[in-house]
This record gives structure tokens, C-alpha cells and sequence, in this order.
């Protein structure tokens, strides 16, 4: 039985206050999906069984390249970390893995393995970090990692991945996260060709050391750190990297990592179609790599994506099973309010793309019928599926309202005397 950061008991005197109304609510909507054919209990068991991995990494205040304003009770290390992760997950009953970033989460694989049974935590994939220098760290990464021009700084960055790969395996993970900062900040700093070359032969030499039941993640971002040109900056690179290494190695989508406008679900229906599709980071964007919180922006853009993915499950994809994380940095709030209400983003999204009537817009499709086609799209993101969440989280012990009963709990409170105050300062890295 995991032990409990928050009192059960508190979470069960929340819900009582609000039991009654989710419970008309609850009725009220399945009496309205029920006119349209869906069997409210069923949406909300698959909701149930949905779950999103959180990333170790944002449940510090993350700062930007100007400054960081931590608030109280920062996480001290990992192992706090997981704490937090493991209230995130008692509220919200959505969140039951923890994805790791290497050396950041360094510590005895002993150790974070027991912390997670206690918490009732697993662990997500695996992520390297060749995009900055670790202390004592042999060479740099300054001017690349995976493609550097100098075979040691390469090998050094391999061997970095390979460890992550034997920590995850003491964890139980299954997969390993790889995205590099490399590129260039000049035209004329880097062969494009020669730099991808090099940037290939490592990778091979990773995904040999991938055991057969692991998955190898390549991860595309546009730009930055490199302003000028990025190696692996856009999902076509992306995809040739997966095609050229093999099955086990498949592309992830983080979803501020394009440019502004960019179809981002059409991409997933791509990757889809070709087997390439190995799981997200979510996060929202109004400019760049923003990392705000999942379905904050563009909640629409998020169903749509999730449209593609309720698509894909419905036409029975085979081997079809991306990970799904979220990768946010939190400025402004408190990280565990929004990591939770994150979660819940993409559960209402998954919900509302379950409740798509795909029959009919099957139909509309093939009668060129633009109208009545996206208004089948409309109908169900318009859709109020705040009380299945609700009623997902209630039925699996979690909070009808989790913002409410986490401030509540008095959790941060707690922390705030117990951790040491965090120091202000420079920039964050993502
Ligand atoms: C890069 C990125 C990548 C890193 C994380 C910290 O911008 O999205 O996933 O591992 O941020
Ligand atoms: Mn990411
Ligand atoms: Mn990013």
C-alpha cells in the first residue's frame, strides 16, 4: 500500500462537499450523451485507464534565461521531487509514472527504486542530458554533443546515454529520451551533412546498447540553443533518424517545439501511419519552447491531437502505444497545481476525442461535407467532460476537485518548514 503524502481522509471530507453535485452533474451528462448514442460509463472507465507520465524536472519553479523566483518549499532533490510527483498522483489519479532526466536525477538506482514502490511510483522513459556540462565533466558540450566534430566529446556523450539506459533498466523503465542541443549559431559553423552523418553513427551506437524491450526516442526542437541552424530541428529529420536506426527507435513530439502555426497534428497522423509515433512531451505554446501548461493556449489544438490519437485506437493501429508525458516549467505558479491541472487537461482532451461520433464523420468526409464534418469535431470539443474527469478521479480515490483539496491539505505549507528556502537567481535551461 503506497504511502500517502496527503491524508486520505482529508481528500474523502473534500469530496463529501462536492459528492452530491458531481453526482447530478454526472447523471446529467450521461442522460445527454446517452441521446447521442454513448454510454457515459464507458468514457469514463477508458479516462480512467489513461494516464500521463510527470516530468521529474517540473516540480521546481523552472526560471527563464533572465531569472528564477522560486517559490517555498522547492524540492531539495530527486527524492523530494518524487514526493511531490506522488501528490500529483494521489489527487489526481492520473499520473502514477515519474520520467527521469540524468545526472540531474542522479542517485542509487537501489534507492529511487524503493522511494517509488513506497510512493507507488514507476518510472517513465529515461532522459539524457548532453545539451549542458555536468560538473567535472571531461569535455564540453559547447559546441555539440552527439555530432561534436571531436570523436572523444561523441564517445563521452554515447557512454552518457548508455548509462542512462543501465540506470533505467535498475528502474524499471523502457525507454530512453534522447534530445541534443546541437547545431550552430552561424551559417557557415557547422556541415550540415557531415554533422548529421556524425550525429547518426552515435546514435547507432546508443540504440545497440537498447535492451529488446526498450524504445529509442529521438525528440525534435526548431531551435535553441542554436539560433541558427539545430540538427535534429523538425519531424522529417526526426523520421529519418527512426527509419535509419530501426524498429526500436521511434520519434517523440514535444509539443512547444515547433514553429508557431505548425500543424502539429497532422504531424502525429504522419508519424502514425508510418509506425514512428513513440510518445509526447505536452506542455502549451504561444511562441516557441514556451513550456506553459498543457491545453493553457490552444486547448483546442490539444484535442485535435488527441483526435488523432482516438483515431488511431479506433481503427485498432497495431503496436500502437505512445508514451505520454509532459514536459512544462512553471514561472508564475505553484508547480504541483499546475502539473495537476496539466493532467487534467489531457484527460479532457482524450475524453472529448472519445466522444467523437467517428461514424459520422467518416460519413461527412467521404460526402466532401466540410461543414458538418469539423461541426462532429465542434460538437464533442464543445462537449463539458469535467464531470467524467471528476468522476474518474473520485471512482480511483482520487479528488472531485484536486486544486482545491491540494491547497486545502496544506501541503506546500508542510514543505515550505521542512525544505530549506531556494535561492533566487540567474537563468533557468528550458
Ligand atoms: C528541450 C526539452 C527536452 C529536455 C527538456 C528539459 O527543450 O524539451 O525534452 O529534455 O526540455
Ligand atoms: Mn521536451
Ligand atoms: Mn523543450
Amino acid at each position: 500500500m503506497a504511502e500517502f503524502k496527503i491524508a486520505q481522509h482529508l481528500i474523502a471530507e473534500e469530496n463529501a462537499k462536492r459528492a452530491a453535485a458531481l453526482e447530478a452533474d454526472y447523471d446529467a451528462l450521461g442522460a445527454s450523451l446517452g441521446r447521442r448514442g454513448i454510454d457515459i460509463d464507458a468514457i469514463t472507465t477508458k479516462v480512467a485507464a489513461f494516464f500521463v507520465a510527470v516530468p521529474s524536472w517540473g516540480v521546481g519553479t523552472g526560471g527563464t534565461r533572465f531569472a528564477r523566483f522560486p517559490g517555498t518549499g522547492e524540492p531539495r532533490g530527486i527524492f523530494d521531487k518524487l514526493d511531490d510527483c506522488a501528490v500529483i498522483h494521489q489527487l489526481t489519479q492520473a499520473t502514477p509514472t515519474v520520467s527521469l532526466h540524468i545526472p540531474w536525477d542522479k542517485a542509487d538506482a537501489g534507492e529511487l527504486r524503493a522511494k517509488g514502490d513506497a510512493l507507488g511510483l514507476s518510472f517513465d522513459a529515461m532522459n539524457s542530458n548532453t545539451f549542458s556540462d555536468a560538473p567535472g565533466q571531461k569535455r564540453s558540450y559547447k559546441y555539440g554533443s552527439l555530432s561534436h566534430t571531436d570523436a572523444a566529446t561523441r564517445q563521452q556523450a554515447i557512454e552518457h546515454n548508455l548509462e542512462c539506459i543501465e540506470i533505467g533498466k535498475a528502474l524499471g523503465s523502457k525507454a530512453l529520451t534522447v534530445w541534443i542541443g546541437d547545431g550552430s549559431n552561424f551559417p557557415g559553423q557547422s556541415n550540415f551533412t557531415k554533422a548529421f552523418e556524425r550525429y547518426l553513427a552515435a546514435m547507432a551506437e546508443i540504440y545497440k546498447g537498447l535492451p529488446d524491450d526498450w524504445r529509442l526516442f529521438s525528440e525534435h526542437k526548431m531551435y535553441e540553443p542554436a539560433f541558427y541552424s539545430t540538427i535534429v530541428q523538425d519531424w522529417g529529420t526526426n523520421y529519418l533518424i527512426a527509419q535509419t536506426l530501426g524498429p526500436k527507435a521511434q520519434c517523440l513530439v514535444d509539443l512547444g517545439h515547433h514553429a508557431p502555426n505548425t500543424n502539429i497534428e497532422m504531424i502525429v497522423a504522419r508519424l502514425i501511419q508510418f509506425g514512428k509515433l513513440g510518445g509526447f512531451h505536452f506542455n502549451d505554446s504561444k511562441y516557441g519552447d514556451d513550456d506553459l501548461d498543457a491545453g493553457a493556449i490552444e486547448p483546442y489544438r490539444l484535442f485535435l491531437v488527441f483526435n488523432e490519437l482516438v483515431d488511431a485506437e479506433y481503427r485498432g493501429v497495431k503496436g500502437f502505444h505512445p508514451a505520454h508525458m509532459i514536459d512544462q516549467s512553471h514561472n508564475v505558479t505553484d508547480p504541483i497545481e499546475s502539473l495537476i491541472n496539466s493532467a487534467n487537461e489531457i484527460r479532457r482532451a482524450y475524453a472529448q476525442a472519445l466522444i467523437v461520433d467517428r461514424e459520422a464523420l467518416a460519413g461527412h468526409q467521404n460526402d466532401n461535407d466540410a461543414l458538418m464534418a469539423t461541426e462532429t469535431l465542434k460538437r464533442a470539443y464543445r462537449t463539458d467532460v469535467e464531470p467524467i474527469l471528476a468522476e474518474a478521479r473520485r471512482r480511483a480515490g482520487g479528488a472531485i476537485d484536486p486544486v482545491t483539496a491540494y491547497r486545502a491539505s496544506g501541503y506546500r505549507k508542510k514543505v515550505s518548514a521542512e525544505r530549506p528556502a531556494s535561492v533566487a537567481g540567474g537563468g533557468g535551461i528550458v
